[in-house]
């Protein structure tokens, strides 16, 4: 496919000051009446003919300032629509199109989910609705006029204020909603349906009184109170972490069933997977709370970093979502436990960015190119976009930071920005120079930090020497980045004080040079180097450390993400190369750690004891990745400390047990003491399987709330036998009707790994609750085998990848953007032992061959193929 590149960036020659639309909703002919207030923008092209864009339209008539067009004055098809010769003044253009909502089930433009209209425009849906300018960098007020049939849709949402209703006939009846703020046509949205809603009011800060609302599927109004809090709780952070203040008079959430992504910030009318927003104890998990808090604020947040300043063009995609990202992590971390908080936040990043960032799909966090942008949306620009906006952060100080953004969304409110003007505002407050800072956007690839450590005791000095390297697959010699090194020196008995080093501030050092040296004076004895504290910087570091200087850094060092990180090592190191008398020694230094403050923790010491994912082994092993072997090694760890730290577990288990009877509550303590009350369970599975099974069987029977419930199924499901089938069996019973709890069911199969995992699958595609066309089912059973099962994804006989590869083609004609990232799970295939990578290359070729694949599909496979 043909390549957008952002050095072809060319302001658009027209601009469109207003968008006055009349929707008529019908099941198969939505009548969509625009009329687009344009004029010649003063940095195009002079007199250039009006191309707007178009996705499968059909125009039903044209007019210019309200005289039909002629026919050869204009060109018009499903994908575009030409004016040859416009006014070189401003113009009013009105086009009439139509569309069928029913048979949209790519979800981009208006659709129907469960015979809700509503509307998906990031990045370039809105063309699927009408011909227009479809891009960020052209931004105009829309007044929307939406009709339809009462009964079928008695609510009718779209952007802004509402400004009026009324009758349209006798069953139908109209809303009409304005939206003063200027901005893009992605940010388009409308909903109109049957939906029930919960709702309350905010004051804002600067005293505007707001209406908020969460609407959902009548019946579960019940569900929706959390999303509505969570609502409540970002518009008053951020206006005391940003001073942000909302800006309309309603805030309007509304979930729907079928949906490609999580959520989308359309202004003032945010339309989200119903996955992120409804939630009871009896059919969420801790795990599903904490998402919903974080997406809600995230599609919150993005009112200022994405609308109120929004992209120039789609190449800055990582100006709102990196940015947008790492604000609701601070919002989840003022919410929750920060460190607890910024552990999750880095096994995600190491999960799904880093191992992007080292196969076929690595890209700049800015893009130069593209083929398709939907393919975009990806971990690198979302995850470790943020870790760049909190780099900066640790680079300019706290204080600093927050007079730079208040000088962006000062000098770039209304405006499309780029990464370019964002930097501009911290250089401009700091007056630091940010340019070598900038690589970080440009350099695709996890740069690797080799630290090495001297100690000289008669001086009383430590010297560390530091060597950055990016990866030789991408472009590694260029210049140097900028790496803040948070670092500190642990003693036997805690972290040394005293100790002095110019070069370090605030307890950060930044690395600006390929390689350099520090030294630290007053070292009165041997340290053990504590690195990249809190995960100050998105690199692998290469510190050889024994098992022992871990150990010290797990019990002694003051910065809790390198204690967890140390565990973490130990544990790599052990997967990678297993060895029975390390294996006891690191045993017994957990269980200090335990017997120390597992209850003064429960959270943190629950991520303590989860080992690094066999992914996560997979990454760090440096080529012929063999899943089994790996899962093997892990398996086998994980028995031999569940069998060490029996007791230990069994008072853990019987401190929490009272806990777990009492009436639940999402709060991050609560979950804290049942993810490690959980993680003890699952660990005593482990090392002794058959009581593990009796108990995990017990504790489903036992379960009050579905984080229990769905963590005791989790354990049996890793033990073969009777009690593992009859508890799906009776799971699925349960919630024969409740579709999102049965992903669940789906998604715990799905990573069984066992060779009958298979045919398990086969079986559930034919399931009554399994459905090709809602993108949450086929991620919960095909994307959950795909990424959250290695061994038998990777089988050796490609039965795996034929599984996955099958259903890409079925769903690449429906739902292109979906198959597509389905796709993406062959990304490591070259990383593989070669008979397995092979079997992946047959497959991506199978799929390459299909006739009139998807632009989405054919560039994952081309790029993939490399
Ligand atoms: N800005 C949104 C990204 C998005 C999207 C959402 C739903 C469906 C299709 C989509 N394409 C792009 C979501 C966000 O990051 O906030
Ligand atoms: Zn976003």
């Amino acid at each position: 496919p043909p390549l957008i590149r952002l050095e072809e960036y060319r302001p658009s020659d027209y601009l469109i000051d207003r968008v006055d639309l009349d929707i008529r909703l019908a099941p198969h002919a939505a009548r969509i009446d625009a009329t687009l207030t344009l004029r010649p923008n003063p940095a195009g092209t002079a007199a250039a003919p009006l191309a707007l864009d178009g996705d499968d339209l059909r125009l039903v008539s044209a007019e210019l300032d309200g005289a039909p067009l002629a026919a050869d004055a204009y060109a018009a098809s499903p994908s575009g629509f030409l004016l040859r010769d416009p006014p070189p003044r401003p113009f009013a253009l009105r086009l009439v199109t139509e569309v069928d909502p029913t048979a949209n089930t790519k979800l981009m433009g208006l659709y129907r989910s469960n015979g809700v209209y509503c509307t998906q425009c990031e990045a370039d849906g809105f063309r699927r609705i009408t011909y227009f300018l479809d891009r960020p960098d052209v931004l105009a007020v829309y007044t929307t006029r939406i009709e339809a049939d009462r009964a079928e849709a008695p609510v009718l949402l779209g952007n802004g204020n509402l400004v009026e209703t009324g009758e349209a006939g006798p069953d139908r009846h109209f809303a009409i909603w304005h939206d003063p703020h200027p901005k893009p046509a992605y940010l388009f949205a409308l909903v109109g349906g049957r939906l029930g809603k919960v709702e309350t009011s905010f004051t804002t800060m600067e005293g505007r009184p707001v209406t908020c609302a969460v609407y959902v599927e009548p019946g579960k109004e019940d569900r929706a109170g959390y999303a509505l809090d969570a609502v409540i709780r970002s518009m008053a952070w951020d206006e005391t972490a940003f001073g942000r203040a909302y800006d309309l008079d309603v805030f309007n959430v509304v979930a729907v069933s079928d949906f490609n992504m999580g959520a989308m910030e359309n202004k003032g009318l945010n339309i989200f997977n119903d996955k992120y927003v409804l939630a009871s104890p009896e059919t969420a998990t801790d795990g599903d709370y904490a998402a919903i808090e974080a997406i809600i604020a995230h599609e919150y947040f993005h009112n200022w970093s994405g609308n109120r300043v929004t992209c120039r063009d789609w190449f800055q995609l990582c100006l709102k979502e990196g940015l947008t990202v790492f604000r609701d992590q601070e919002f989840s971390s003022d919410m929750r436990s920060r460190p607890v908080h910024r552990i999750a936040e880095v096994r995600s990043l190491r999960a799904r960015q880093f191992p992007e960032d080292a196969g076929p799909l690595r890209h700049p966090v800015r893009p130069r190119a593209y083929a398709e942008i939907n393919n975009f949306y990806t971990a690198t620009v979302y995850d470790k976009g943020a870790e760049i906006v909190r780099m900066l952060r640790t680079l300019v100080g706290a204080e600093a930071f927050r007079t730079g953004m208040d000088r962006y969304f000062a000098d770039n409110d209304g405006r499309a920005a780029t990464v370019e003007d964002f930097l501009a505002s911290f250089a401009a407050v700091t007056g630091r120079d940010l340019d070598a800072f900038a690589r970080w956007y440009e350099r695709p690839g996890t740069p690797r930090l080799a630290v090495t450590a001297a100690y000289d005791p008669a001086a009383a000095r430590y010297t560390l020497r530091f060597a950055q390297s990016l990866p030789v697959s991408t472009e590694p010699d260029g210049p140097p980045l900028v790496i803040p090194v948070a670092l500190g020196l642990v003693g036997e008995s805690g972290p040394l004080a005293g100790a002095t080093c110019p070069d370090v501030r605030d307890g950060v050092y930044v690395l600006d040079r390929p390689e350099a040296e520090i030294e630290f004076e007053a070292v009165a004895e041997e340290p053990v180097p504590s690195l990249l504290r809190d995960f100050s910087a998105p690199v692998r570091l290469d510190l050889a450390l024994t098992d022992g200087q871990r150990v010290r850094l797990l019990a002694q060092d003051s910065d809790p993400f390198n204690r967890w990180q140390a565990a973490q090592d130990v544990a790599l190191r052990l997967i990678l190369h297993p060895d029975a008398h390390r294996t006891e020694a690191f045993a017994a230094a957990l269980g200090r750690f335990l017997d120390g403050e597992a209850l003064a923790d429960p959270a943190f010491a629950a991520l303590v004891l989860a080992l690094p994912s066999e992914g996560e082994a997979a990454d760090a092993v440096p080529a012929d990745v063999d899943p089994d072997a790996i899962h093997q090694a892990r398996s086998d760890l994980r028995a031999r400390l569940g069998q060490a730290l029996r007791p230990r577990l069994e008072s853990i288990d019987a401190a929490l047990a009272r806990d777990a009877a009492a009436p639940y509550s999402p709060d991050a303590a609560s979950a804290g003491r049942r993810s490690l009350r959980n993680a003890a369970l699952d660990l005593i599975a482990a090392g002794d399987p058959q009581a593990g099974a009796a108990r995990a069987a017990e504790r489903l029977t036992e379960a009050t709330n579905m984080t229990d419930r769905l963590a005791a199924l989790g354990t049996l499901a890793l033990i073969p036998g009777e009690a593992r089938e009859a508890a799906f069996a009776e799971f699925a019973a349960r919630y024969a009707d409740e579709p999102l709890v049965l992903d669940k069911w789906f998604a715990i199969q799905a990573q069984i790994p066992e060779p009958g995992t298979l045919e398990r699958i086969a079986r559930l595609q034919g399931h009554p609750a399994f459905t090709m066309t809602n993108p949450n089912r086929v991620r919960a059973l095909i994307g959950s085998f795909a990424f959250g099962n290695p061994t038998q994804f990777a089988r050796r006989d490609g039965a795996g990848f034929a599984r996955v590869a099958d259903t890409v083609a079925a769903l690449d004609s429906t739902n292109p953007q979906v198959a597509a990232r389905l796709l993406t799970a062959f990304g490591s295939w070259r990383r593989l032992e070669k008979s397995r990578g092979a079997k992946a290359v047959e497959m991506l070729n199978g799929i390459k061959a299909i006739p009139g694949l998807s632009r989405d599909t054919a560039d994952i496979v081309a790029r993939t193929l490399g």
